[in-house]
């Protein structure tokens, strides 16, 4: 039995997920995770009923970076110190950060607004990417791993859905331009919806 992968062709979650598994096989199953049946059914697979979610044989697992510490056991793409770690936590303070305020605009919220809750999300997402700077200029672009894939999705997410402007931000959009045309990521673009 292979992995079968749950998710959206839009979260940024699970597109590093599904980066990391373009070259392994593996079954996709695109959920709606606002309407119809799969947004109820969601909870059977995952309490907290988000995606992504991982199903390998007997064992579910849920939350992007618990998938890739499962798969990363199991196929040793990268040791992981604890610097690592805590730059993936500031990585998935901006992704949370990004997808709340998604979940606001979705919600009727105008997020332009200066409501304490929303800035505090957008001033969280421009402290990472300050502290994340000399990374985007340097390492991020020698090493095509889960944190810059972790940063690739992002990017190109918030850009899309308009939580980000990088204008300002050269380096951001030089870290896209390298990566672009990787196959894995030609594979997994956001569907435009
Ligand atoms: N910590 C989780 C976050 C996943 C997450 O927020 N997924 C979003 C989609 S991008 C979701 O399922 N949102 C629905 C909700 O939170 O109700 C992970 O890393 O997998």
């Amino acid at each position: 039995m292979g992995y079968v992968l749950y998710g959206s062709k839009t979260s940024p979650f699970v597109r590093r997920i599904r980066i990391v598994l373009d070259e392994l096989p593996y079954e996709f199953k695109e959920i709606n995770l606002f309407e119809g049946q799969d947004a109820i059914n969601l909870n059977k697979i995952n309490p907290i009923n988000q995606i992504p979610v991982l199903v390998d044989g007997a064992n579910t697992i849920w939350d992007s970076r618990q998938i890739f510490n499962y798969l990363n056991a199991i196929h040793r793409f990268s040791n992981i110190d604890w610097m690592d770690e805590n730059q993936l936590t500031a990585l998935d303070g901006a992704m949370n950060s990004g997808v709340a305020l998604h979940l606001m605009k979705r919600s009727g919220i105008n997020i332009d607004e200066q409501i304490m809750y929303v800035v505090r999300q957008k001033d969280r997402i421009e402290s990472i990417l300050d502290y994340l700077k000399p990374y985007i200029e340097n390492e991020a672009l020698k090493n095509w791993n889960f944190h810059s894939i972790s940063l690739y999705c992002f990017l190109d997410w918030a850009i899309f859905r308009g939580i980000i402007k990088i204008d300002q931000r050269p380096e951001c959009q030089n870290f896209l331009d390298t990566y672009k045309n990787l196959p894995s990521v030609i594979n997994t673009e956001i569907t435009k919806v």
